[in-house]
């Protein structure tokens, strides 16, 4: 793509509450973490009261929402994500200068956001239930599904269009009101997608957008008795927070959280595949996806070969700019995560872990927050090995067999995504059934997902019913069993 002067223009992002764009209480900036002389964004910041006065917009919407037409509602959806779709190369712009994703991931990511509001436009005419006769002589029964009420949706700053787009478009399809809180780190993106649902001419205050701290805006919607369901998707320790307030008050939760995610590379693997997987489930977005890949445990007998190989490939990519053409990995999202991976980088030589390759801050023309793809030969019990790092750090973890491998992928706290590479049928389809995960791979990295199916896991990574596909449906409608004497 072309640099135009889009790619270094400031957005100023306004929250949108009850159906209008306001200012905020105070202003906040986002930078670009390519380049952090840029200002890629002005947003407003909301407090306690703007963010009540959102929920109670919601609230007033949902009566009336609630008994649209499935017609209705799938032509809102769907005209939302034609437009994303049209301006998937804008957004993704957006998205990499916000964010530092590759502009071709980037795109990718803009075009998933779009796909999954079509995806939910066809949904909302699928409501479907259950008909049946009771066990009782003339009497009928069926089972329906109704909208929760007013949604609180808190999105991390990783996949700024995607999770956003897979908390909003179910919401809406289903009949529920929303109140939507992106991260601090990428406000402009999540009023980009504001602006799209903004102009499908939702009746004033079903969906609204506010942006600000977690501690304040967050909480006041996790608190809010007037939030019915709270979907979270971040990290494990604010997912713990949120949990707490929502069931202390009894509100419907889902929290997606953080993942340690293994892929196993079997004696038997086409080790050029394994390796591929490898790059690109442990280091594209920088390794912040809670689906990356960074365990890689690894069979004895191909383990040296699969080390020289994969160092090899990390020697070959090409770190910077995230608009700049030809780069596979952009910068990491901010100072502070720059920071937290270099410090994940001592306490891994600390504990013993054999440094391979990587892990320093790379100079570049613009001062960025670059860093080079680390590789560790760890033990299990590390701490590199256990804890989700959320950066381009990997370590590999050896193997003595197929079933030794098959417990440490699953000797884990978190339980998202598990991958084995191998040609064994056999092997193939005994992980599939015993990793304790919501997602298995087979030959695929651990990261890189479907938008019409579910996604989520078990174990500490993740709380509730699924995200995604049809089963979306579970966490956004409330079921009610109806009784009738015929
Ligand atoms: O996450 P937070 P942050 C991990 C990753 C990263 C770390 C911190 O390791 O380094 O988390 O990132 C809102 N009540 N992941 O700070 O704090 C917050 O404003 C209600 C992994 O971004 O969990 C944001 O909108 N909301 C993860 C959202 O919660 C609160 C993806 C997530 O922020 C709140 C992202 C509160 N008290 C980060 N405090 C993954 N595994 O995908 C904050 N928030």
């Amino acid at each position: 793509m072309k640099r135009t002067e889009l790619s270094h223009v400031t957005h100023t992002a306004r929250q949108y509450i009850n159906g209008r764009w306001q200012t905020g209480v105070t202003t906040g900036s986002s930078e670009n973490p390519s380049d952090t002389s840029e200002v890629v964004a002005e947003y407003a910041r909301a407090d306690r009261s703007q963010t009540e006065a959102a929920i109670r917009a919601a609230a007033d919407a949902f009566p009336h929402w609630r008994r649209t037409t499935p017609q209705r509602r799938a032509d809102v959806l769907d005209q939302i994500g034609s437009e994303i779709l049209a301006r998937k190369d804008q957004l993704g712009l957006l998205l990499a200068r916000e964010e530092g994703k590759t502009l071709p991931e980037a795109i990718a990511e803009a075009a998933r956001a779009g796909h999954i509001f079509k995806f939910f436009a066809g949904e909302a005419l699928r409501v479907g239930g259950e008909s049946m006769d009771s066990v009782r002589p003339d009497v009928l029964v069926d089972v329906t599904r109704e909208p929760v009420g007013v949604v609180g949706l808190i999105a991390p700053w990783n996949f700024p269009l995607a999770i956003p787009a897979w908390k909003i478009a179910p919401a809406l399809a289903y009949g529920n009101t929303v109140v939507f809180k992106p991260s601090e780190l990428v406000p402009a993106c999540g009023w980009a997608l504001a602006e799209i649902i903004a102009r499908a001419t939702l009746p004033a205050g079903t969906f609204n957008l506010v942006m600000g701290s977690g501690r304040e805006v967050g909480q006041t919607i996790v608190e809010s008795p007037l939030v019915d369901a709270l979907s979270f998707t971040g990290s494990v320790a604010t997912g713990e927070r949120v949990l707490q307030a929502a069931s202390a008050r009894r509100a419907k939760v889902q929290l997606e959280m953080g993942g340690k995610n293994p892929l196993v590379v079997l004696a038997d693997a086409d080790l050029d595949r394994a390796v591929d997987c490898a790059v690109q489930g442990a280091y594209f977005s920088a390794g912040q996806r809670c689906t990356a890949s960074s365990r890689l445990i690894v069979e004895a007998s191909v383990h040296d070969a699969f080390v020289v190989r994969l160092r090899h490939r990390l020697a070959a990519l090409h770190i910077g700019h995230a608009l700049e053409r030809g780069v596979d990995i952009g910068p990491v999202v901010n100072g502070e995560q720059l920071a937290q991976n270099l410090e994940w980088m001592t306490i891994a030589r600390d504990e013993g872990a054999e440094h391979v390759y990587g892990g320093e801050a790379l100079q570049r023309a613009t001062t960025g927050h670059f860093m080079s793809p680390a590789l560790f030969l760890a033990k299990p019990q590390h701490r590199v090995a256990r804890e989700e790092i959320f950066g381009p750090i990997a370590c590999v973890l050896q193997a003595d067999d197929y079933e030794h491998a098959l417990h440490l992928a699953n000797d884990t706290p978190f339980g998202l995504c598990a991958g084995i590479c191998t040609t064994s049928l056999k092997y193939a389809m005994h992980f599939r059934r015993h990793a304790e995960v919501g997602m298995t791979m087979v030959n695929l990295p651990t990261a890189g997902i479907d938008f019409h199916v579910p996604f989520g896991g078990r174990k500490g990574s993740s709380y509730g019913p699924r995200e995604q596909g049809r089963y979306a449906a579970e966490f956004y409608t409330s079921i009610k069993t109806g009784y009738m004497m015929a």
